[in-house]
């Protein structure tokens, strides 16, 4: 399975939204985040604020409310759903950040991470809120608490004392996860303890779109791993690990989380 072949159909949402750059502000220490939930998080080159947590449903909501965004998902009419009972990815009508398993499933809950939104929703919404995505380097920056845990945000032990600090999946991929770390799927954000320099879930919980692209296939670099990453399949919640996307595709384990200068 590779997230990175699934052929998501051309054509962009045709959405008008309200832009809000990041204009003259110079991010400091001292500063003022755009938002509350921002951690600073320092950089060889003067630094900048992060979520603190992947942008959540409730979040992206009140973007949808406010500009009148369509998804690409929902102008597709159908986004990508891994099926545990078919072992593959499979395109699922009317599935989008709403309802990230589909319309006959639960919808996500408020404070879950936001998914199904491709590389130009994820940017739409940065836009929106006064931020942008991090680029891979940055991204890496903040999760290896400044390259001091190269590996995982908390050291190099996978299971510091035989503790989990992450969700991800326990088990051979795709047929058994035995949900060792007490989440059989996505997770509401803040169930694990934050890293050091305050970011929750930078491992594990969903992959993370980042403003790096591969040049040869123009997709995007995607990093921290998700709910369905395990040591048997791809361990991307290991840092050093990452995957290339598609910036159409919508995923039920693919969200984002922003930074602003
Ligand atoms: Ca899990």
């Amino acid at each position: 399975m590779s997230i990175a072949k699934l052929i998501f159909l051309g054509g962009l949402a045709g959405a008008v939204f309200c832009c809000e750059s990041p204009a003259d502000r110079v991010a400091t220490p001292e500063s003022e985040p755009p938002t509350a939930g921002m951690v600073w998080i320092e950089s060889p080159d003067g630094g900048f604020w992060m979520d603190e947590t992947e942008v959540t449903t409730a979040q992206f909501a009140e973007f949808i409310a406010a500009t009148g965004y369509r998804t690409e998902a929902d102008s597709f009419g159908w986004s990508g759903v891994f099926s545990k009972e078919e072992q593959a990815w499979l395109p699922v009508d009317s599935a989008n950040w709403k309802y990230p398993l589909g319309p006959d499933a639960a919808p996500a809950l408020p404070a879950q991470p936001v998914t199904q939104v491709s590389y130009r929703d994820a940017t739409a919404y940065a836009r929106w809120a006064g931020k942008q995505l991090p680029t891979e380097e940055e991204w890496m920056q903040a999760a290896t608490q400044g390259g001091k845990h190269t590996a995982f945000p908390w050291g190099s032990e996978m299971l510091p004392d035989g503790e989990y600090l992450g969700n991800w999946w326990q088990g051979p991929f795709p047929y058994a996860d035995e949900v060792s770390d007490g989440f059989p799927g996505i997770a509401e954000v803040r169930q694990f303890p934050p890293a050091e320099n305050g970011l929750y879930d930078i491992s594990g919980n969903v992959w993370e779109w980042t403003a790096t692209e591969r040049t040869a296939t123009k997709e995007s670099v995607i990093k921290g791993g998700s709910f369905l990453c395990s040591t048997s399949y791809c361990t991307g919640f290991d840092l050093q690990q990452k995957q290339f996307t598609a910036k159409d595709s919508g995923l039920n384990h693919l969200g984002f989380r922003c930074i602003a200068k």
